[in-house]
């Protein structure tokens, strides 16, 4: 199979359904018949502040996450990011060929910049995307499995790659976008036209994968829906519906055209209720299995450094490589 890379920032205390469904649902399956390489990305987490002793604890957090949903950390390499210095070091290098108009064009930039204020919006947030790109240019991946709202960043990976092999000679692979469908972006609960995020400024509207199961049920049974009673997909017109079918989907594997003929007749209610059941059946699990990992950060810490091994010995002949074709002198 292909070699594929993709990674989480731990920028809070558990994962969000955004990041299951649009990240660990298919990375569990690809581990299987690919070379899988997963990351959490703390380096980009400090794009915007964090607080330190709170971000070790998040990035432990986020790799007991990985494996209690699935990832086999013998199969797949599993990192943390800032255990592989050539990832800020391709970057650096990445940078010196982005340009600031490029650069300038990225949404989530604009989003985020646009959160937080444009002049408190780092330099670091600025470069978020060839961090990224370096991210996966170190491993050679073939494909990144991502949701839909990071289409546009692998597409800059692209770019680059390409860019660096005709000006310094063939060196990256040209990387793709692995989306699983173009519905697999989850909004908001409380506010379905906006992307359920990690750090959106209220809580109400996030289902975390670590929540307990009781406050999960709630928050999807007070989702906003709309005053009609049909359900339907139409992102346009029945944002909140919609969305719930999505979740429903992902959770059951039935597509969104059987759901609607299922639920013909039916109320917002029973709808939420199966989607409830079965978000909670699938995180109960995950949430003990992930507090249990958490039980023993000692061994937690040691199978993340052996993973940082395994991945620094595919990055680190990369960045060398990289830095003779720029030109860059090694030491004597
Ligand atoms: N709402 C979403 N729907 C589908 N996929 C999503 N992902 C995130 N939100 C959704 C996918 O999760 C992976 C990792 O995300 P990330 O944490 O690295 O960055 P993000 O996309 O910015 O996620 P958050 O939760 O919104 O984090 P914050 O709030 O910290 O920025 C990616 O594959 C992404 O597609």
């Amino acid at each position: 199979g292909a070699r594929i890379f993709s990674g989480i920032q731990p920028s809070a205390d558990s994962l969000q359904i955004g990041n299951y469904i649009g990240a660990l649902l298919q990375w569990k399956e690809m581990q299987v018949t690919n070379d899988a390489i997963f990351c959490v990305v703390d380096l980009h987490a400090i794009t915007v502040p964090q607080d330190p002793a709170l971000l070790r604890e998040q990035t432990r957090r986020t790799a007991a996450q990985y494996i209690a949903a699935g990832i086999d950390p013998e199969q797949a390499i599993l990192f943390v990011q800032s255990q592989v210095p050539a990832h800020a070091q391709l970057a650096w290098i990445l940078n010196t060929i982005t340009g600031f108009g490029e650069a300038s064009r990225m949404t989530q930039f604009k989003d985020k910049a646009a959160r937080q204020g444009a002049d408190a919006a780092s330099l670091g947030l600025f470069a978020y995307p060839t961090l990224m790109a370096a991210d996966i240019l170190l491993y050679s991946a073939e494909e990144v499995p991502v949701g839909d709202d990071q289409r546009q960043h692998v597409e800059l990976a692209r770019d680059l790659a390409g860019r660096f092999n005709s000006r310094f000679g063939e060196t990256f692979v040209v990387p793709k976008a692995v989306i699983p469908t173009e519905t697999a972006r989850i909004y908001d609960l409380q506010n379905p036209e906006a992307k359920m995020s990690k750090s959106a400024a209220s809580d109400n509207g996030i289902i975390w994968m670590l929540d307990e199961p009781a406050r999960t049920a709630k928050k999807i049974k007070s989702a906003v829906t709309d005053d009609q009673r049909e359900i339907r997909f139409d992102r346009a017109a029945k944002p909140g519906v919609s969305n719930l079918l999505t979740i429903l989907s992902a959770f059951t594997g039935t597509g969104i055209p059987a759901l609607e003929e299922q639920f013909t007749g039916r109320g917002y209610g029973d709808l939420k209720s199966t989607v409830a059941d079965a978000v909670v059946a699938t995180f109960e699990p995950i949430r003990s299995r992930a507090l249990a990992l958490l039980d023993d950060t000692a061994e937690l810490d040691r199978l993340l450094s052996r993973g940082a091994e395994r991945a620094e010995a595919i990055a680190q002949p990369m960045l060398e490589r990289v830095y003779d074709r720029v030109g860059l002198l090694p030491r004597a």
